[in-house]
């Protein structure tokens, strides 16, 4: 087992230094399955700090600008999120990106909200989709939870609930950061981690990662 698949299966994230690059990125996510697609269309998505008002509307961006990314499951908007997304930097960044198991949120709840976590319904209204959904989900023996404020919206008394311990949760929560050097690659179980992005500040306006969304 490479040390990337030991880490993920660890912790639920992989780090590695200086390993990859814009030609070899697709390569790498062929070893750990197939790339899909995000919504744009994009194999290999390019990610850059943008101004609120020249973003795309209904993206991450579009909605915090160069603000802080709060917590979330990448794709939870698709029936299946997706499984593994993998983040490469292309220069030297000290704007981190986030992540922590989902559990760790779950930990801080009191006991009487984790039947509510599991009894709550969450809207995905358009035009990020259109469905109802639960935050954990289960994928023939593998189980995962989603969670996005940003496109999740909450339809039931126990899914307000949470949405509200959860945004408390998130200000105190110790994730980990991870800051970026060129090549370096940070590989996601996106139906176990969550992550985020800290503020950028405009010193780090160059700031670039390349992102690709894997399914097994
Ligand atoms: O830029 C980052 O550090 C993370 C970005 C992110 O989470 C996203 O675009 O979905
Ligand atoms: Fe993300």
């Amino acid at each position: 087992m490479t040390s990337i698949e030991h880490q993920l299966k660890q912790r639920g994230w992989a780090e590695e230094e200086g390993g990859i690059d814009e030609a070899t990125l697709l390569g790498f996510a062929d070893s750990l399955g197939t790339p899909i697609a995000s919504n744009s269309g994009e194999l290999v998505k390019r990610l850059t700090p943008k101004h609120q008002g020249l973003a795309t509307e209904h993206t991450f961006s579009g909605s915090y600008g160069n603000k802080a990314f709060p917590l979330h499951t990448d794709t939870a908007f698709w029936p299946l999120p997706a499984r593994y997304v993998i983040f490469v930097s292309t220069g030297p960044s000290s704007t981190g990106t986030l992540v922590a198991p989902f559990e760790r949120l779950l930990a801080r709840l009191p006991r009487k909200q984790i039947a509510q976590a599991e009894q709550s319904v969450w809207l995905i209204p358009p035009p990020f989709g259109n469905m109802y959904c639960s935050l954990q989900f289960r994928s023939g023996r593998s189980f995962g939870w989603r969670y996005d404020a940003h496109c999740m919206r909450p339809a039931n008394g126990a899914a307000h609930a949470i949405h509200d311990a959860l945004t408390e949760i998130e200000k105190e929560l110790a994730a980990e950061r991870c800051i970026w050097t060129k090549g370096k690659v940070l590989v996601l179980d996106n139906w176990v981690a969550i992550h985020g992005r800290e503020a950028v500040p405009s010193m780090d306006c160059h700031r670039e990662l390349l992102r690709v969304y894997v399914n097994q």
